[in-house]
């Protein structure tokens, strides 16, 4: 198997420059102050100061995120849509003001097409139970990627299981790109529906999904995009895409854990029927019939995750600040200074060598299990994640058992990956 890694175009050392502390600091971020505003990156762990370097499994908080958490609690903690009292009126206004500002987010036509989530996960269950056990039949396709995560490939296992349909995979090469002549055979008369990350876990790929909506799309099939990984790293307008669905989860993007966001066309959104039964979701109930509330409302059965909502909101607030642009500049200069100093370590390879990728860095170094690697790199500071990433097939793919895997995010600096390289090279030593 040949893996050929390619550097992003672009100039390392005019764009950004390391200041005394070792920090960096370019003409359109200021890392070192940005770092302030997340309390938890100042901590020592075994002594040492802590790099976060997991980012894609989830991101650190802003203290405005976890101020906006404690502010609820405190001051205004109800239940929504149901009191008539002042404190459900304000918690009722602050989670619907949520809605617009993750209709603005994405861009969605309208916030009634925008449905609050446990996550990503649960966003792609949902259109899978709902849309999917309605359209899917006996000897359709349902389309998936060799790149997905588990949360992409295993509800839309559960649902050709019931319906009698069969699960198609588009293979992907050696750098861990998508075989785009496959995905064209594979679009076929039966395909109902193409499920596909818009950026990889486990690899850091970027998919060119708008070429790829527009072509499923040409053969009348319908497209969900998982943008758990998307959406910290780039910006994205649904409209502009195009997708049916896209979802996402709070936790990635500066937000608290158990919320996320799924956005449907509001005509799909509108014919599925629900997903969960409850209260909040119906609009009458009798013993012999119950009607329900329109969407968003049909699919948020019960009371929600309020505080996580509301703190969501404050996450969106604080990323559209510093700009997804900005963001994304950063991390890819991270990228491409850790790429460079990680290949110069003999016996790493590194899996995933895409031309166009996010923040990931996955490895192997020769015959060290990534375990060994990660619990090292623990013990010196370093935080990353090391197993499957919840990708197996990724793993049979590239016929390892495991990577380790370093992840980046905005307030990361070259001067920590220099620690990660570092703290790689004392594994070979350990294991000399
Ligand atoms: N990936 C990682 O370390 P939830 O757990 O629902 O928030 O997100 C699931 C999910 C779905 N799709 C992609 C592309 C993902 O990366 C994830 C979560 C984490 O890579 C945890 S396994």
């Amino acid at each position: 198997m040949k893996t050929k890694i390619k550097l992003p175009q672009k100039n390392l050392t005019q764009s950004h420059k390391d200041t005394k502390k070792g920090q960096v600091k370019n003409s359109s971020l200021n890392v070192e102050k940005i770092r302030k505003d997340f309390p938890i990156l100042k901590q020592k762990v075994h002594g040492k100061p802590l790099v976060y370097l997991d980012n894609a499994a989830t991101t650190q908080k802003p203290l405005v995120v976890i101020e906006t958490l404690d502010k609820y609690y405190r001051e205004y903690n109800s239940n929504i849509h149901r009191g008539l009292h002042l404190l459900s009126e304000k918690a009722t206004a602050a989670y619907e003001a949520v809605r617009l500002k993750a209709q603005k987010f994405l861009n969605a036509a309208d916030s009634k097409e925008i449905i609050f989530t446990r996550g990503t996960t649960e966003g792609i269950n949902l259109v899978a139970q709902t849309w999917g056990r309605k359209n899917v039949a006996a000897g359709d396709e349902v389309l998936v990627t060799n790149m997905e995560h588990h949360s992409n490939i295993v509800p839309w296992q559960m649902l050709c299981e019931e319906k009698g349909s069969t699960l198609k995979v588009v293979p992907i090469n050696d750098a861990g790109e998508l075989l785009m002549e496959y995905l064209k055979k594979l679009l076929t008369p039966k395909t109902k529906i193409l499920a596909i990350t818009h950026v990889s876990n486990a690899l850091g790929t970027v998919n060119p999904i708008a070429e790829i909506i527009k072509l499923a799309h040409s053969k009348g099939v319908k497209v969900l995009v998982d943008g758990a990984q998307a959406v910290p790293h780039l910006p994205v307008d649904v409209q502009e895409l195009d997708c049916d669905f896209y979802v996402f989860s709070g936790h990635k993007l500066y937000g608290p854990t158990g919320i996320g966001v799924l956005y449907g066309k509001y005509a799909l959104l509108d014919a599925m029927p629900p997903y969960q039964g409850g209260g909040d979701m119906i609009s009458s109930v009798t013993f012999e019939k119950t009607f329900y509330k329109k969407p968003p409302y049909k699919f948020e059965a019960g009371t929600p995750h309020i505080a996580g909502v509301i703190g969501l909101g404050t996450a969106l607030d604080y990323v559209g600040k510093i700009g997804l642009g900005n963001i994304a500049s950063q991390e890819q200069d991270l990228l491409a200074y850790g790429t460079k100093k990680l290949s110069e370590i003999p016996g790493l390879k590194i899996i995933g060598t895409a031309q166009h990728k996010a923040g990931v860095l996955s490895f192997t170094l020769g015959e060290i299990h990534p375990h060994d690697i990660g619990t090292i790199l623990d013990r010196q500071g370093v935080a990353i994640r090391a197993g499957h990433h919840c990708a197996q097939p990724v793993m049979e793919r590239f016929q390892i058992p495991a990577t380790a895997r370093a992840s980046f995010a905005f307030y990361n600096t070259r001067s920590e990956i220099d620690a990660l390289a570092k703290a790689i090279r004392k594994v070979t030593e350990v294991f000399k």
